[in-house]
Order: C-alpha cells, then sequence, then structure tokens
C-alpha cells in the first residue's frame, strides 16, 4: 500500500470540532510540528466563521510551541493532559480556558486503554521512516505512540526528514496486556529490549503521510550558576558517600534524573565525582549532559523515553549513530516509567521540587497551591518506588522572597513516605528512619536558607506540645499568605 502524501491543512481537515486526539512525542522530542499549527490555523477560521472547535489534546508529555503554543493561541484546546510546559498554554489552564488533568506518566496509556478518556478519534505520530504495511520508525520521543495509534480511529503521519531511516533498532516497542491477563514487564537490566524496533499501524487507518524536515523544538539550559552546582556537588558527595558505606552497591545503581536547569548540573556533578563509578540511566527524558557524559564514558547506557536534546546534540549523536547505536534505547513512558521496573531495577531517583516542607512532603507542580506550572511529570512514577528518592531545589526562590521550604506545602505530589533525602545548595537531610520532629529539625537545620532559619524554627516552637506531627494549623500557611500580602515571607511574624 503505498499513503497519500497530505499538505498539513488536508491532514488538519480530518480533525473536527470535539474529536479527542493523541499525539506522538514525549516533550518537544517526537512531538508533530506542523499538522498542529494546521489544525490552530483551522480552528481560527471556524471561530471567525462563527462556529465552535476545540478539542481534546493527549500526549506523552509536554510539546513543542507549533502544539501547545499554536493550539493555546487559538484557543483550540477542550482539555489537556497529561503535562505541559509552555507559557501560553499554562496560562489558559490558569485563566480557566483549559481543563487540564495532571496524571503520572506512567499510567496514561493503560487509562486509554482501559476507556477512562472515551475513544482516541484521531492519532498523529511522527515518524522517521514507513514501509508499506505501516511499520513506523518514530523519532526522538516515543511517548505514548504505540496505544494512541492502536486504539486511534484514524492516524496521521508526518514524517520528519530531520531524522534518518537508519535510527530504526533505537526504539523498544512494547505495549502490555491490561488486566487480568498482564504478565510482569521483563526488563532487567536498563538494556534489556523486549518489543519491537518499529510501530506497527494498521494500514487501513493511515490517513496519509506529512512530509516536513522541521527541528525538534527543545530549548537549551540555562549555564551552570553557583547554586545549581552547589546541589549538584551535594548530591554527587551524598551519593558517593552511600556507596562508602555500602549502602549503594560500589558498581551503583541506574539513575533517574528529571529534567531542567538542576537536572543538568546534578548528572554534572556526578560524572565529575572520582568516587562515583560510570553508571547507566533509566530515565524517561535523556538530556544533553547524558549524552556529553555518554562521549566520555561515564554513563555507559541510557534507557529513556525520549532524546530531549538541542537540535545539533541530536544531529551529532545522528553522525555517530555507530558509536551511540548499542548505548541508548527508546522506550514507550508505559515502560520507562514503569513503577513495577523501578522498584526492580533499583533506581536511584532525582527530581526537583518546586516546595517542600519541613516533614518531606513535597509540591512539585502549583504555585502557592493555586496556580499550575508544569504537571508532576514522572516524578511520582519514579520516587514512590525507588531504591533511594532525592528531592533537590534552591532553598529559595524569587529573589529571597520565598522560602522553598515551609510548614506545609501549599499542594502535594509527594508524601513524607516517599521521600527520603532533600538537598538544597545550603546542605543535604538524610530523612531515613526519622519521625516527623526529626526530619523537621534536620530539614530546618541542613536545607534552609540562613534568612530563613529562625522564621521555621519560630514555627517548630508554636507545636510545642503537639502530638506525634508537629504541625500548627491555624499557622502552617502563614509564610504563603504573608508573600500574598507584603510580598516577602521573610516577614512573617508567627505571634
Ligand atoms: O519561575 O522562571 O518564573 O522565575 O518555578 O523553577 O528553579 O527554574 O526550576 O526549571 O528545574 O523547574 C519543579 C517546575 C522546577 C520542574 C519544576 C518558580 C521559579 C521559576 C521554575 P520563573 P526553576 P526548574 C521529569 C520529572 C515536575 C515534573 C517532574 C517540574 C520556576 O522540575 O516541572 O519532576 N517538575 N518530572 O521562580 C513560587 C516556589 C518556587 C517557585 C520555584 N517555591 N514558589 N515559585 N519557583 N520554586 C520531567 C518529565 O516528567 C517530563
Amino acid at each position: 500500500m503505498s499513503f497519500k502524501i497530505l499538505t498539513p491543512e488536508e491532514a488538519a481537515s480530518y480533525i473536527y470540532h470535539d474529536a479527542t486526539v493523541a499525539f506522538s512525542g514525549f516533550t518537544p522530542a517526537g512531538s508533530p510540528k506542523v499538522v498542529p499549527k494546521a489544525i490552530a490555523a483551522r480552528a481560527e477560521a471556524e471561530h471567525a466563521a462563527g462556529r465552535e472547535f476545540k478539542i481534546g489534546v493527549i500526549s506523552g508529555a509536554s510539546t513543542g510551541d507549533s502544539l501547545d503554543g499554536s493550539l493555546a493561541r487559538a484557543n483550540a484546546v477542550k482539555f489537556r493532559t497529561p503535562y505541559q510546559s509552555n507559557k501560553d498554554l499554562r496560562n489558559s489552564i490558569n485563566s480557566g480556558g483549559v481543563e487540564y488533568f495532571d496524571m503520572h506518566l506512567s499510567a496514561l496509556a493503560q487509562e486509554m486503554r482501559y476507556g477512562f478518556f472515551g475513544d482516541i478519534d484521531v492519532a498523529v505520530i511522527e515518524a522517521a521512516d514507513i514501509s508499506p504495511n505501516g511499520e513506523v520508525v518514530l523519532t526522538s520521543g516515543v511517548g505514548i505512540s504505540p496505544t494512541a495509534a492502536r486504539l486511534a480511529k484514524r492516524v496521521i503521519i508526518e514524517l520528519n526528514k530531520k531524522h534518518p531511516a537508519k535510527i530504526k533498532g533505537l526504539h523498544d516497542i512494547y505495549e502490555p496486556l491490561d488486566p487480568p491477563y498482564r504478565k510482569s514487564i521483563p526488563v532487567h537490566t536498563p538494556e534489556m529490549r523486549i518489543g519491537d524496533p518499529v510501530l506497527r499501524i494498521d494500514p487501513a487507518k493511515i490517513m496519509g503521510i506529512v512530509e516536513n524536515d522541521a527541528p525538534d523544538e527543545t530549548g537549551g539550559f540555562a549555564p551552570v550558576d553557583e547554586v545549581t552546582q552547589k546541589i549538584g556537588d551535594n548530591v554527587a558527595s551524598f551519593l558517593a558517600g552511600e556507596i562508602g558505606k555500602g549502602i549503594i552497591p560500589k558498581e551503583f545503581l541506574p539513575i533517574q534524573s528529571g529534567v531542567g536547569n538542576i537536572a543538568n548540573a546534578v548528572l554534572g556533578s556526578l560524572g565529575s565525582n572520582p568516587e562515583i563509578p560510570p553508571f547507566k540511566m533509566y530515565t524517561e527524558v535523556i538530556q544533553e549532559s547524558v549524552i556529553e557524559l555518554m562521549r566520555k564514558g561515564e554513563i555507559t547506557f541510557a534507557s529513556g523515553c525520549s532524546l530531549t536534546v538541542s537540535p545539533p546534540v541530536l544531529e551529532g549523536i545522528y553522525e555517530d549513530y555507530d558509536f551511540f547505536k548499542d548505548k541508548l534505547v527508546l522506550r514507550p513512558q508505559e515502560i520507562s516509567n514503569n513503577p513495577e521496573l523501578v522498584r526492580q531495577l533499583g533506581l536511584i531517583t532525582i527530581n526537583t521540587a518546586i516546595e517542600a516542607d519541613i516533614f518531606g512532603n513535597i509540591n512539585s507542580t502549583h504555585v502557592l497551591g493555586t496556580k499550575m506550572m508544569n504537571g508532576i511529570g514522572g516524578s511520582g512514577d519514579f520516587t514512590r518506588n525507588s531504591f533511594l528518592s532525592v528531592f533537590t531545589c534552591p532553598s529559595v526562590a524569587k529573589g529571597g522572597a520565598i522560602s522553598a521550604i515551609v510548614p506545609l506545602v501549599s499542594h502535594q505530589d509527594h508524601s513524607e513516605h516517599s521521600v527520603k533525602v532533600i538537598i538544597t545548595e545550603q546542605g543535604v537531610a538524610d530523612l531515613r528512619g526519622k519521625s516527623p520532629r526529626q526530619r523537621a529539625e534536620a530539614i530546618i537545620e541542613n536545607c534552609v536558607h540562613p534568612d530563613y532559619k529562625d522564621v521555621l524554627r519560630g514555627y517548630l516552637k508554636l507545636t510545642e506540645g503537639a502530638p506525634q506531627t508537629p504541625q500548627a494549623l491555624n499557622a502552617a500557611f502563614k509564610m504563603h499568605i504573608e508573600f500574598l500580602t507584603s510580598g516577602d515571607m521573610k516577614n512573617t511574624k508567627w505571634e
């Protein structure tokens, strides 16, 4: 079967008001780029003609601006899940224009199969190559593509020439059976492959192919600064110490690391610490620092869901593909983030918090309890099930007017039961085996910024005589309220 070549506009004509559309990719890596822009233009034309046009948008994780940004600006998003990081979409979510529900990324594909979100009308899948019988070589991100393509009534392929066909074999496509027939997932090491190198799509469902060569819309990182460097170094020396104590095996364990500037600095510090041996990653996002460390021999293998690197770095990987091909595998997020595998492989997980409280509860998603930042992403999949879970954050935000450590988180994503270690540029709070009062003392003394130590010690004084957990309900959000009223948490007075 040879597939019809479509213009982006022809492809967009298959997408109608109220459709639920699932997109390939994970982060901007592998996300469709030209069809979403054409859908946005169609929405604008429909709105101008006085007709409604909004679609449900499901993707692997965040996407590029051509997808989330274009659709948000065109007021074309009815609902959105599971994760986003686009400024315009975030504004639409926080102003009530888009219904957003935040999900653990590992759970999305199975919940689509369980029928929790209704029918998947159309899937738009970015491909490096496609055979006449519908065998697709995916690009730099896998996400929910296998499930999206299988469930969707219609599929549109974006064939992107930035990705050479020779990357066939980079992907390991596997979809578990659903309960009551599910079996254990046989990934026993980060390298193990259990699926197919290609995604097989029923050719009868493929409406056509849109050709393009748009690069992944991946942003760069801010250079490592004093604070992120110190956080990275604190993480590396803490983990090196755990090897010294015999808690982490001397061969080390696979690392999962979140995305962003802090995660980038942490990986750099792990790579340069002489007491940490070359290691493997079992993570969701393979970011640029992983590639650098691989070239230096500090990382020997990386299993992920996406290669979220800048276009020049991706080109470099493709140019040196003989070097990289046995060091990388990209899996569906259902497998890269699978809680069963996280527990089995014994991952050391390192994620970033927006705020933490003095008991070790973590808010990864909401500013001041109400405003959505990005979403929980994979942080819950990994943290809850890890060998050792670490959360990092700078001790203060907004030029010091906000303490990232507060009496009680204003929104909770990870509970004290899952969080073992908190690390800021100030130091390390090891929470293992500690009661709530001991945790509070460890966090205040080791992680809190000097400007806020007395403020938080003052809070603990209020709680004297409290039973198991030293919490003062009438004061627990006073630091947040102080920021909202005076603009600086340092002005908090407890009496
Ligand atoms: O806002 O840019 O407006 O100043 O939050 O903070 O310090 O730049 O940190 O880029 O690493 O993001 C948790 C959001 C951190 C991210 C989070 C403000 C701060 C700034 C960003 P401005 P930084 P990062 C892998 C795993 C959840 C998902 C996850 C995230 C902005 O890491 O989304 O872990 N994590 N997934 O000023 C008010 C506070 C604040 C605050 C920071 N206490 N109060 N604002 N900010 N702390 C990825 C995937 O799953 C795909």
